[in-house]
């Protein structure tokens, strides 16, 4: 059996497949990264290679040692996620962490290249989840998706602003998002910075919007990942729609706080009403 049909392999391509035909990822936009678990691991070793030139040790820039010995999958920095299922050992690859946390290697594909540029932001993002839920979550997945993109636009990076209108727009997006999305304002992409910043609101969120880029989530699998993405960006989108839909003003029927609190009541969920923008914002 060749790597390719290593389960894990075969649910990266076809999430970077699925992404790539929502339009999320121009050119070499957007990015995916899996932590291996123990069958993964057990499955691709054979694959794996630290003997030669290109899989020397590269320092992280930071240390973090809850990553210490962690594999992770990757898609290639300035590859084309539309290629990944085409010729995946260039276009994605396995890199290994150091026991200290603060270097990483290639041992399988990445053929000629290197992880994506952000690369740092998908370690600490990983980093979180395996301090906080004892390494349940194993998906982060950086997405330019257009409606997200189009609202950080119109609206100030607030966190209770984006909330009324994601959470507004159809009741599904509290049932999947019942902590709201974190926002960030602009910042340097690949920067260390955004990554620092961005781990930090990953502490309180699973998903976060990156003014004029993007958004990046993280959650248990494959599916969840995709499955969140594309709920806050089809909310986006309809928010867009009825907005200007409605001359450009806010749109007047959106789900109300008290009907928010009811689905929240029934599905058991925690909903902090003052997380919500006042209504005429
Ligand atoms: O991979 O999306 O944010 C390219 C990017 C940088
Ligand atoms: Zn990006």
């Amino acid at each position: 059996m060749p790597i390719e049909q290593a389960n894990c392999m075969r649910r990266f391509v076809r999430m970077c497949a699925d992404a790539w035909e929502q339009g999320w990822h121009e050119s070499n936009a957007g990015n995916l990264s899996y932590r291996l678990d123990e069958e993964d691991i057990r499955v691709c070793m054979p694959f794996f290679s630290i003997k030669g030139e290109g899989h020397e040790w590269h320092g992280l820039g930071f240390a973090d040692s809850d990553l210490a010995g962690q594999f992770f999958m990757v898609t290639a920095g300035g590859s084309p996620l539309r290629k990944v299922g085409i010729d995946p050992a260039i276009n994605c690859g396995v890199v290994e962490i150091d026991g200290e946390g603060k270097a990483w290697r290639k041992v399988w594909g990445l053929k000629g290249t290197h992880p994506t540029s952000e690369f740092s932001s998908h370690l600490l993002a990983h980093a979180v989840f395996i301090r906080e839920t004892d390494g349940d979550n194993r998906v982060v997945y950086h997405a330019h998706a257009p409606n997200v993109t189009a609202l950080s636009l119109l609206l100030e990076p607030d966190e209770a602003q984006w909330n009324r209108a994601l959470w507004g727009v159809m009741t599904e997006v509290i049932m999947l998002a019942p902590q709201g999305v974190g926002v960030l304002p602009w910042m340097l992409p690949g920067s260390k910075e955004l990554a620092v910043r961005t781990a930090a609101k990953l502490e309180a969120h699973d998903a976060v919007v990156w003014t004029q880029h993007g958004i990046i989530v993280r959650e248990q699998t494959f599916d969840d990942a995709f499955g969140l993405a594309h709920a806050i960006e089809k909310a986006a989108g309809i928010y867009l729609n009825a907005r200007a839909a409605n001359g450009g003003h806010r749109p007047e029927h959106l789900v109300s706080p008290a009907q928010l609190a009811a689905i929240c009541e029934k599905m058991g969920l925690d909903f902090d009403v003052s997380a919500l923008a006042a209504p005429d914002e």
